[in-house]
């Protein structure tokens, strides 16, 4: 038992020490030289500092003032009330912390970390122009568990802690009560004053994604293959929509046939589950997903647990062809990323848990606004109204 709290207590010493360094390391010099991945793969941890790339050309040179405890002067107990509100929703829903995770990566994703995903759409006369009500964010959850702890913050210290830095600290916070590992997040995020859904669309990685694409949009923003490997890790638990799966059972790629892919005993397990009535777009757009109908009996927002431990269970199911989403099994499609599949699924979670945990610091720092940037909101969906420069309408 001491032996293992020990054991556990190295480790995360080891991760603290290599995520700082690498997050020192974020701000570059302006003549750096692009190291880019190696052709071939090694798991060498040295290639995870790597420079950042500069993906949100007016906002990278601030990454530097996100800070270490930015709160402990005006808001001190702001990250232990995260922490505790999210334990409590935590203990409601089992499911938060892989919902969390999405909507973190789907703001993150885009324009960089600023709670712009939180807002609503401010004119509803148009039509969706909110990053919420984009194509790829429809099934984004979450939302409330947000609202929740910015409301006990807001009770603690008025105006203080931004939506921006609720979202990184809550997803981190509830990927450790999952079990997942820990890692350092710097605060000081301000929150943006509106909402970037032309982006959504186009830039959020599909679940239907090939991996040249997957690759491609998060090369956009910066990341190596290796990271996005070990990103896509995160799929190891929650729950994934049915929606996202059926076109691989019955119409792949509008052949009228199943994903090849799928080995048949999954095929069958995924339908009994899913169905594998034609009820998606045949040209394999994202589905829309229609409550209180079903297929065959299958309620059509019926969804597969894709796991609850957060551990190397993923890449080992995609060594055996076991993807839920066709996106997942692409990795087995190239040889770089089969290889880092086959490494992350080697060792009981170890190369997986550290890679992973400094592509979520790289991840958190992304395109934050800071200093008199943004704002800080009061309400999370909603842009402060009192600054008339803020007001979109
Ligand atoms: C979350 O998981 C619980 C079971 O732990 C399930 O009953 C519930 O429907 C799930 N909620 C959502 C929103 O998926
Ligand atoms: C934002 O929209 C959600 C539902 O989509 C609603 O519950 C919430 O009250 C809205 N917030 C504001 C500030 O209008
Ligand atoms: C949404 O707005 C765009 C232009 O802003 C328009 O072309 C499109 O037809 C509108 N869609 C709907 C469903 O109203
Ligand atoms: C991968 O997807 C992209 C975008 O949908 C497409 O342009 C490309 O041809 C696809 N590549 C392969 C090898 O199928
Ligand atoms: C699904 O639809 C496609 C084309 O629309 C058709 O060729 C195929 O047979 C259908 N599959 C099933 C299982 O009904
Ligand atoms: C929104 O914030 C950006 C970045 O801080 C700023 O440049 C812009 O002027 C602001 N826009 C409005 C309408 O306030
Ligand atoms: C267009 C659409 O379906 N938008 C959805 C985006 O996600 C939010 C939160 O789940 C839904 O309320 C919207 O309806």
């Amino acid at each position: 038992m001491s032996s293992t709290v020990s054991r556990g207590w190295v480790f995360m010493v080891v991760v603290m020490v290599s995520v700082l360094a690498a997050a020192i390391n974020l701000n570059p010099p302006s003549a750096s030289s692009s190291s880019s991945d190696s052709p071939t793969v090694s798991l060498d941890s040295s290639s995870a500092t790597e420079e950042q790339e500069s993906v949100f050309p007016s906002r990278t040179h601030i990454i530097s003032s996100l800070q270490y405890e930015f709160y402990r002067e005006k808001c001190p107990q702001a990250e232990k009330i995260v922490r505790s509100t999210m334990a409590q929703i935590l203990v409601r829903n089992k499911n938060s912390t892989a919902q969390l995770l999405r909507l973190f990566f789907h703001d993150c994703f885009i324009q960089g970390c600023d709670a712009s995903v939180l807002l609503n759409d401010s004119n509803r006369n148009a039509n969706h122009s909110a990053e919420k009500d984009a194509i790829p964010n429809r099934t984004l959850k979450g939302f409330d568990y947000i609202d929740t702890i910015k409301q006990e913050l807001e009770d603690a210290c008025p105006g203080i802690v931004s939506c921006a830095d609720i979202l990184v600290l809550a997803t981190r916070d509830a990927i450790v009560l999952a079990g997942g590992p820990f890692y350092p997040v710097f605060t000081g995020r301000r929150d943006s004053n509106r909402s970037y859904f032309a982006q959504a669309t186009a830039e959020i990685p599909r679940p239907d994604g090939n991996i040249s694409e997957t690759l491609r949009l998060f090369a956009l923003r910066g990341f190596t293959t290796r990271q996005t490997v070990a990103l896509l890790g995160g799929h190891n638990i929650g729950k994934i929509g049915c929606d996202f799966i059926r076109p691989r059972l019955n119409n792949f790629m509008g052949t009228g046939q199943p994903d090849p892919s799928i080995p048949s005993d999954f095929l069958l397990e995924i339908s009994m589950i899913c169905g594998n009535g034609n009820s998606t777009s045949s040209d394999g757009a994202a589905p829309t997903p229609i409550r209180s109908r079903s297929i065959m009996g299958i309620a059509l927002d019926s969804s597969i647990s894709s796991g609850s431990v957060f551990d190397a269970h993923y890449y080992k199911k995609l060594l055996k062809g076991r993807g839920l989403l066709f996106a997942d099994q692409q990795l087995m499609a190239s040889q770089e990323t089969t290889d880092l599949v086959r490494a992350y699924a080697s060792d009981d979670g170890t190369t997986f848990r550290v890679d992973f945990t400094r592509a979520m610091v790289k991840m958190s720092n992304l395109g934050v606004l800071t200093g008199s940037q943004g704002q800080v909101r009061l309400t999370c969906s909603r842009v402060v109204s009192s600054n008339l420069q803020n007001r979109p309408w």
